[in-house]
Formats: structure tokens, C-alpha cells, sequence
């Protein structure tokens, strides 16, 4: 795991980006992205489940496990939230070295609306015993990764697992989960990276130890060497994407517009608070100015920015976006490198042929 390689990618990462599709940017113009647009990372299979036959066991330190069926799940208190999913690697391919691993560009992104039951009170009829320190989410989906032989799993601490906005959703945009987005019942945990959104749920067990799962301990961790501990991801960075103006050319994916003013706009995020600013370069970086910044679709999903755009004259632009949010954090000029190729959250840039 965590090799490099040389630019050009493998036949083994095209095939998983050809398993794992990003978001097509121009769907960047939803709200709430369509449910066949919205991308897609799965590790392993697609797991095959009969509603019928499958069950939720809560377990470990609590008071009284539960074991539920998808009914049970769904006869419970019920809400819908418009949350902002980003996969960690998004990026990652732009990095030099390039980490191999899923090479997305910047698409790895969607928001959807999850219809679910909140977590907390399914952990609170459960009852956590007083030692209870981590949860851990499992799911139905088993391999093998950085030679390590395992179903898919994340713990959250006790803490960040009675959050607000967390919740079991079985349905997205109004649908039942279709297979790939973990059907019958996946975690949504609105703010952090994606790897945290468990599909194909089966188990929750509250643990009294550290999770020690690869997921926690060898990946999703910032590193600048293989063999340091590094920091585990959290949170979504700060990012914002251009919906790709005008026209495209087919190969290259550059932009063609007609001179004369024209609206860009885009979508931006955070997962550490609201988005404050959003900036438009259209010199590739050299100078900035602000967009105008709509309200937030939801508490946890992106907003709207747009910028009047007026080019004096015909020629090639590179145009830019940069978000701030609340706590200030900020997106860089060039990416933050890491040994996985994590959150790189570095300003968007498409190139635009104004005709
Ligand atoms: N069980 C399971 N859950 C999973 C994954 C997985 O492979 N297996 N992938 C995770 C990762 S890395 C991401 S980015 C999100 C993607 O969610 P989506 O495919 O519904 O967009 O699911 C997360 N949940
Ligand atoms: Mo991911």
C-alpha cells in the first residue's frame, strides 16, 4: 500500500476509477445531486442483502443489546438532512508523486438527502456502560486490504458519536438506498470525510478500548512517512469546484465561451463550519476577487457562489476558486502532500478558451 508511482495511471487504477465514478462536475449545478450522479467509493464488493433476512445488532458495553430488523429501523423517530459527502483521497491524483490508490481528480463529491433515524437515541435505549469509549461501525462488505483480511469498519469516539446530525439513513433523495450507496441502512455522519459514512451496516459495538481497525490505525491517517502514526482524518477541509463554464472539448475537458459577460459559479464546503468567503481568480492565482455567496443548502451541505464575469478579450483564462470558512481555514494555491494522498483541498483551476 501507499506506493508511488510515475504519471500515467495503471491498468489496476483505472480499474478502480472505472468501479468508483466521480460526480460529473456540471451535476454541480443541483442543489441536491441526482442519485446516479452522486460518486461512488466501495473498497471491496457490492454487497448482496435481502431485506428480509437482514438484521442491526447492537452490541458490546451497553445495558441491552438490540437486534433489529430493517422494520424496527424504520418504525423509528425519522428526519432527512441534506448532507455534503467527499471522499478523503479526492484529489489525490494531482499530487506529485502520485499516491496509488482511487485516482480521483476533484469529483470525488455530492450531496444528497438522508433520510434516516438519528443515532443518539438508539445508543441511548442501548444504554453505554460507563466504560464506553468507542463505536464501532461494521459492514457487510469483506477483503483484503494492505494485506490485512477484513469486513469494512470505523470507530467514532463516544463523544463525536452522540453528535447531533449523525444518523442511520436507509433512504437517499426520497429512495430507498439503491445497492451501491449501502443498502438497506449505512451511517451518515454530516462533516467528515466520507470513509466515516459506513455502508452495508450490520453491527454496532460500543468498545471500552481504542478501535484498533485498519481503518483507524494504517489508513485515513495524514503522514508524511510510511512509518510514522501520523494524524487520523476527521472533518472535511475547506474546498470549493467550478461548474465548468461554457462548453467542453472532448479530450482535454477545456472550456470554450463567447466573449462577452457571463456568470461562473460553483459550489464550496467545509466540514469544520459555514463557509464565510469564496474568491474568484480568472488569472490562474495571480489575483483574487470575491464571489457572491448564497446561503447553505442545509447546515451540512454546500452553498452557492457566483461571480459576473467580463472578459475585456479573447484568449486562454485560468479560472480559479478559493473558500474560507468560520474557523478560517483556508484552501492553499498547491496541494498538501501525504503519503496516501489525503485532503487535498487545493483551489480548483479550469482552463477557459474565451472565443
Ligand atoms: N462498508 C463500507 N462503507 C463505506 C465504504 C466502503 O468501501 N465500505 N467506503 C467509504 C468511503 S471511502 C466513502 S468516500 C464513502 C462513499 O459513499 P458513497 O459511495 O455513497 O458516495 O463511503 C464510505 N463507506
Ligand atoms: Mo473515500
Amino acid at each position: 500500500m501507499d506506493v508511488t508511482a510515475p504519471p500515467g495511471i495503471s491498468l489496476e487504477e483505472l480499474q478502480l476509477a472505472a468501479r468508483n465514478h466521480g460526480m460529473p462536475l456540471e451535476a454541480l449545478r443541483h442543489d441536491i445531486t441526482p442519485i446516479g450522479l452522486h460518486y461512488l467509493l466501495i473498497h471491496y464488493d457490492i454487497p448482496h442483502v435481502e431485506a428480509a433476512a437482514w438484521r442491526l445488532g447492537i452490541d458490546g458495553r451497553v445495558r441491552r443489546p438490540l437486534d433489529l430488523s430493517l422494520e424496527d429501523v424504520r418504525a423509528r423517530e425519522r428526519i432527512t438532512v441534506p448532507v455534503t459527502f467527499e471522499c478523503a483521497g479526492n484529489g489525490r491524483a494531482r499530487l506529485d508523486p502520485r499516491p496509488v490508490s482511487q485516482p480521483w481528480l476533484s469529483e470525488a463529491v455530492g450531496t444528497a438527502e438522508w433520510t434516516g433515524t438519528p443515532l443518539r437515541p438508539l445508543l441511548e435505549e442501548a444504554g453505554l456502560e460507563d466504560d464506553a469509549a468507542e463505536i464501532v461501525f461494521t459492514g457487510l462488505d469483506h477483503g483484503v486490504e494492505g494485506e490485512v483480511e477484513q469486513d469494512y469498519a470505523r470507530s467514532l469516539s463516544v463523544q463525536d458519536a452522540l453528535g447531533e446530525g449523525l444518523l442511520l439513513a436507509y433512504e437517499i433523495n426520497g429512495l430507498p438506498l439503491p445497492p451501491q450507496h449501502g443498502f438497506p441502512l449505512r451511517l451518515v455522519v454530516p462533516g467528515w470525510y466520507g470513509m466515516t459514512n459506513v455502508k452495508w451496516l450490520q453491527r454496532i459495538t460500543v468498545s471500552a478500548e481504542p478501535f484498533p481497525g485498519f481503518y483507524m490505525v494504517r489508513s485515513y491517517r495524514l503522514r508524511q512517512t510510511d512509518d510514522e502514526p501520523g494524524e487520523a482524518l476527521t472533518r472535511m477541509a475547506p474546498r470549493s469546484l467550478i461548474l465548468p463554464p461554457g462548453f467542453p472539448e472532448f479530450l482535454s475537458r477545456e472550456r470554450i465561451v463567447s466573449l462577452g459577460p457571463s456568470r461562473l459559479e460553483g459550489r464550496a464546503w467545509s466540514g469544520w463550519g459555514p463557509i464565510t468567503a469564496v474568491e474568484v481568480s480568472v488569472d490562474g492565482g495571480a489575483t483574487w476577487a470575491s464571489a457572491q455567496l448564497d446561503e447553505a443548502v442545509g447546515t451540512h451541505a454546500w452553498h452557492r457562489w457566483s461571480f459576473d464575469w467580463d472578459p475585456a478579450v479573447p484568449g486562454a483564462y485560468v479560472v480559479c476558486s478559493r473558500a474560507t470558512d468560520s474557523t478560517g481555514r483556508t484552501q492553499p494555491i498547491e496541494p498538501p502532500w501525504n503519503v496516501s494522498g489525503y485532503a487535498n483541498n487545493a483551489v480548483h483551476r479550469v482552463v477557459v478558451h474565451v472565443e
